[in-house]
Formats: structure tokens, C-alpha cells, sequence
């Protein structure tokens, strides 16, 4: 059997406009419904249904098709507890002597604070790294590109497919966040991106009283 270099698309939907608009509307009406959550329950996740977000997420657009994101998914309590200690440390400094006033100002609509006890009450953690290179088999290294960008995207895929699933999410970034690699045994060519804590809002979760900016603030249309 030979293996063709290009395979026709077919998997294409070729959409009515009304269907169109009624999915887009249905979408955004669902996706807005996604906050950022910062009070979680300790009530576990289904592992399949992370496996699927987490499938779902690997088809994200990348550089050169290669895939240069790793995600490690932590639901052991000792290693959540680890990983509360280390951020916790480097959001000390950050919020008593890294962030400038002006960061620190801007973060007063989300009440953020040092403590960060979501990273061990929350049943899920997923530790998202970026590859610099790829280390092949062969022990072999790839340069990787768009690294950053891909796998940005790629964690919103992730983010939207937990959301579509029934999960919540927040977006965790601990800066700087080197202790992620100790702590899971990753090589120094992976970079932490981003660490998402993902669980149920606990029963009386709160969020910020803040809101999306309209269409007109975020899009201009040129034609
Ligand atoms: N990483 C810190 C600070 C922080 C920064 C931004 I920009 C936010 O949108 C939220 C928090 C923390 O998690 O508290």
C-alpha cells in the first residue's frame, strides 16, 4: 500500500447560512457561560472525559505539524500539594515585591491574592509544557516552531473542550514556573506554559463582577 503525500478532504461540512448563524449564535451563547473559576470542589473528574478534551486539544493548528506541547495531568494529592507550595513561594514575592503597582492595580477586580489552596482543593491539575526542541528515538533533536503559538492555541482548544464537556477551568500562571519541571521529572527543553486547574465549581463559587468588551472594542471589519 503506498502513502500518498496528500488525501483528499471530505470530512468537510458545507453549512446552510441559517444553520450557520443559528450554530454561531449557539456557540458564543454557550461559550460565554465559561468563567474563570478560582473556587473549586473536590469532587473527581471522569478520566475519558479528560482524554477526549485532551484528544480534542491535540488537533489544535501548530508549527510544521509538530505538536510541540505536552500535558501532564495531575490528580495525586501530594504532588497537588507540592505544586500549591512552590507557586505559593514564587506568588509571595510576586505580590510583595515582583508586580509593579500598577500590575497589582489591575488586579484588584479579581481579589487575587498570594494563596492559591484551588491547587490542592481542586481534583485536577494539568501542567501544560512547550517544547523548545524534540527529542526523537534516536535521541535525535528537532527544532520546533511557533512553539509558543501553538500550543496557545492548543490550550484553548483544551479550555473550550473542557468547558463544552462540563468542566471548569483557571488559567494558572505562577511566574516563574521552572518548579513545574522538578516537580514532574520534565526535561529542561520543555517550558511550563501554563498550569490548568480544572474540577466543579464549589456550591457557593463566586466571580468577578467584570464583563467581555463588545464587538465594536475588540474587532474592526475592513471591506
Ligand atoms: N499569577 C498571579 C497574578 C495574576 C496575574 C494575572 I495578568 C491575572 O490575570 C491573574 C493573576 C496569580 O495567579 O495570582
Amino acid at each position: 500500500m503506498s502513502n500518498p503525500k496528500f488525501i483528499p478532504y471530505t470530512d468537510f461540512e458545507h453549512l446552510k447560512e441559517e444553520e450557520m448563524l443559528k450554530r454561531s449564535k449557539e456557540f458564543y451563547d454557550k461559550i460565554k457561560k465559561r468563567r474563570t473559576i478560582r473556587h473549586f470542589s473536590n469532587k473527581k473528574i471522569p478520566i475519558d472525559v479528560l482524554k477526549n478534551c485532551l484528544l480534542a486539544a491535540g488537533t489544535a493548528p501548530n508549527g510544521a505539524n509538530m505538536q510541540p506541547w505536552r500535558f501532564v495531568v495531575i490528580t495525586n494529592k501530594s504532588i497537588k500539594k507540592e505544586i500549591r507550595f512552590e507557586a505559593e513561594k514564587e506568588e509571595h514575592i510576586f505580590y510583595t515585591s515582583r508586580a509593579s503597582n500598577e500590575w497589582l492595580k489591575a488586579l484588584e477586580l479579581l481579589g487575587t491574592d498570594e494563596h492559591k489552596p484551588f491547587l490542592e482543593e481542586a481534583p485536577c491539575l494539568i501542567a501544560i509544557f512547550s517544547k523548545k526542541i524534540d527529542v526523537l528515538p534516536n535521541g535525535e533533536k528537532v527544532k520546533q516552531y511557533y512553539a509558543q503559538e501553538s500550543v496557545g492555541i492548543a490550550t484553548g482548544f483544551l479550555i473550550v473542550a473542557l468547558h463544552n464537556a462540563g468542566l471548569a477551568t483557571l488559567t494558572h500562571t505562577p511566574s516563574p514556573m521552572r518548579f513545574l519541571n522538578k516537580i514532574l521529572n520534565r526535561p529542561e527543553y520543555e517550558r511550563p506554559f501554563l498550569l490548568l486547574v480544572v474540577g466543579y465549581p464549589s456550591e457557593n463559587a463566586e466571580v468577578p463582577n467584570i464583563h467581555k468588551k463588545p464587538l465594536n472594542e475588540i474587532a474592526d471589519f475592513i471591506g
